[in-house]
């Protein structure tokens, strides 16, 4: 890697590590904000990490791109990633809504694995997203990924992230097909621990009126 190359790659590690700042600190404000008024905290817990250079790569390679810094920038759009987990569906909902609202993150596209799983059975919600990053010689919005699920789809996907890694990404067919139906069970639990958490909600309420009455 020539000098040159190697100052771009720096000046491009340094935007997204800014970007990555300050996207956990927005986030991190607007759920203890929201903690604040609702006396709740949606959140279970967050991640977040700069993409592996290795795995950026091998994303291009993948897509039959050049690997280059430019096509980095253009082409991976994950590079700033942070992974919110609620342990509610109705929570991963209040979280979108959230960011979405914030003036400080842009949302510039939607991924909705939740309502549309992926053929695998990943379920999840991504917010495709730029973040204001303040250099010396100005703003520069940087891309970021912001992934929302709940603590189901969390186990399953990481279970199937240590599988794929396992099989060097040759997963058997019968692996497949019982991680598929893994992911269907977790919709349903997912959707069960809903209704058990809104009708909780309801006894609670009904408490508190008996109380003041
Ligand atoms: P890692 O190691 O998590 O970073 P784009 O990224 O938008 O150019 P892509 O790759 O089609 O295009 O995006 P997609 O599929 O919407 O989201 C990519 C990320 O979602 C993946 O990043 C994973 O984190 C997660 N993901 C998507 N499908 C699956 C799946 O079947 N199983 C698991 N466990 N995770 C999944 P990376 O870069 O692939 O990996």
């Amino acid at each position: 890697m020539s000098e040159e190359t190697k100052k771009e790659l720096e000046r491009l590690m340094l935007k997204y590590r800014a970007a990555l700042k300050t996207l956990e600190t927005q986030i991190s404000i607007l759920i203890q904000d929201f903690e604040q008024k609702n006396n709740y905290n949606p959140v279970e817990h967050v991640k977040s990490r700069i993409k592996k250079l290795e795995s950026a790569e091998n994303k291009l390679i993948s897509r039959n791109y050049e690997v280059t810094i430019k096509n980095i920038e253009k082409h991976v759009h994950d590079m700033v990633g942070v992974r919110i987990v609620c342990a509610f569906l109705s929570d991963v909902y209040k979280i979108i809504e959230m960011i979405e609202n914030s003036e400080t993150i842009e949302v510039y596209a939607k991924k909705d694995y939740i309502s549309h799983p992926k053929e695998s059975g990943y379920s999840s919600y991504h917010l495709l997203v730029y973040v204001p990053v303040y250099l010396l010689d100005g703003k520069v919005m940087i891309e970021a990924e912001i992934q929302i699920r709940t603590l189901a789809m969390d186990f399953w996907a990481s279970l199937d992230h240590k599988i794929r890694y396992k099989f060097a990404g040759a997963v058997p067919k019968e692996v497949k097909d019982n991680m598929y139906k893994c992911a269907i069970d977790i919709n349903d639990l997912d959707h069960k621990m809903l209704i058990l958490n809104d009708r909780m909600q309801v006894y609670k309420e009904d408490q508190e009126n008996e109380e003041h009455s």
